[in-house]
């Protein structure tokens, strides 16, 4: 009996130490906040932060947030559940002041992902710790991709038009037409036809029906170019130039991402107008950031400032390789 007493308090006392171990490893909680949590781009960056949770034991908090009021009721919840901290690319990089504030109020660290928040004045918030990526470099390599499929192509450029799939409210998009725009201008290409297609949300569809409108209201010209925010934004110019009729060979599509949007394209049998693809990294952008706030979180050690990652271009027939390089295959 007595025997039977010491085991039964021993096995008690084992429990109690794993619960106590467990609790302790579970103390860390952070938040991974994306504005589009559909997007295969975002769906890849939660995949690598969960690596880099199990890697260090803390607990990961995925949420969606596609608007300005599910962000800040998505920052309060981490809160009440205790996280410390939490990585995020907002719906709207203007939220930038109330997004700092909220946090503040509940007491979490913050570091953003992709989108940089910005200030009344919609100059960058420089004390919020950044990755985002090379828009001007990475809009450059989708210009120059394309003005080497032109020449591949035999094209003479006073033909063409190009389709500027834009979403001007966001600093990285601008930055990323314009970076393939300076390459294509000085490659010759003439600003009169270059059309804007605004897109109201960033998703394929919504590009896809901004660029229907220029197709049609140019449906002379049968030689198009696109280029856009990402993949979505090219894959919606490339899909509206099917719908009017203009075979794969006339259109030109160069996108920016590299995840399974992209990828699926690159695997159809026939070669569509998607030519190719900046692939960017979402092991760094996720795995990355959720590590920089772990260690920001647990070891006290800030992350940068401002971190921007590069890109590599990607077609049909290379695209295994340059995922491989990059190390997300
Ligand atoms: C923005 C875009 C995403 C992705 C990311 C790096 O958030 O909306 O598609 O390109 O930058």
């Amino acid at each position: 009996m007595r025997l039977l007493k010491t085991a039964l308090v021993a096995g008690a006392l084992a429990v109690l130490s794993v619960t106590t171990i467990a609790a302790y490893a579970q103390d860390t909680k952070i938040g991974f906040i994306v504005k589009q949590p559909e997007e295969p781009w975002f769906q890849d960056e939660w995949k690598f932060a969960d690596q880099a949770a199990k890697e260090k034991g803390f607990t990961l908090v995925k949420i969606g947030a596609e608007d300005g009021e599910k962000l800040m009721s998505a920052i309060d919840n981490l809160g009440a559940q205790g996280a410390q901290g939490f990585v995020v690319c907002t719906p709207d990089v203007k939220l930038g002041p109330g997004i700092v504030a909220k946090a503040a109020a509940n007491n979490l660290k913050l570091m953003t992902v992709d989108d940089r928040l910005v200030g009344a004045d919609g100059k960058p918030l420089e004390d919020v710790p950044h990755m985002g990526i090379s828009a001007t470099k990475i809009g450059e390599a989708v210009g120059q991709a394309i003005v080497d499929e032109m020449k591949a192509r035999g094209w003479k450029m006073d033909e063409v038009g190009a389709i500027r799939v834009s979403y001007d409210q966001l600093p990285t998009a601008v930055d990323r037409v314009e970076g393939a725009i300076s390459v294509l201008k000085a490659a010759g290409f003439k600003t009169q036809n270059i059309f804007d297609a605004p897109q109201a949300k960033t998703d394929t569809e919504a590009a896809l029906n901004a660029a229907t409108v220029v197709l049609n209201a140019h449906a002379d010209i049968k030689k198009w170019i696109a280029f856009g925010l990402n993949d979505e934004a090219v894959l919606g110019a490339v899909r509206a130039s099917e719908s009017v009729g203009i075979p794969a060979d006339g259109m030109i599509g160069v996108g920016i991402g590299g995840a399974e949007s992209a990828i699926n394209e690159f695997k159809k049998p026939a070669a569509t107008g998607f030519v190719g693809t900046v692939i960017i990294s979402p092991k760094r952008h996720g795995y990355e950031t959720a590590l920089n706030m772990y260690d920001w979180i647990a070891n006290n050690k800030e992350p940068a400032k401002l971190t921007l990652t590069a890109g590599a271009l990607a077609k049909r027939d290379d695209y295994q390789k340059v995922r491989k390089d990059l190390g997300i295959e």
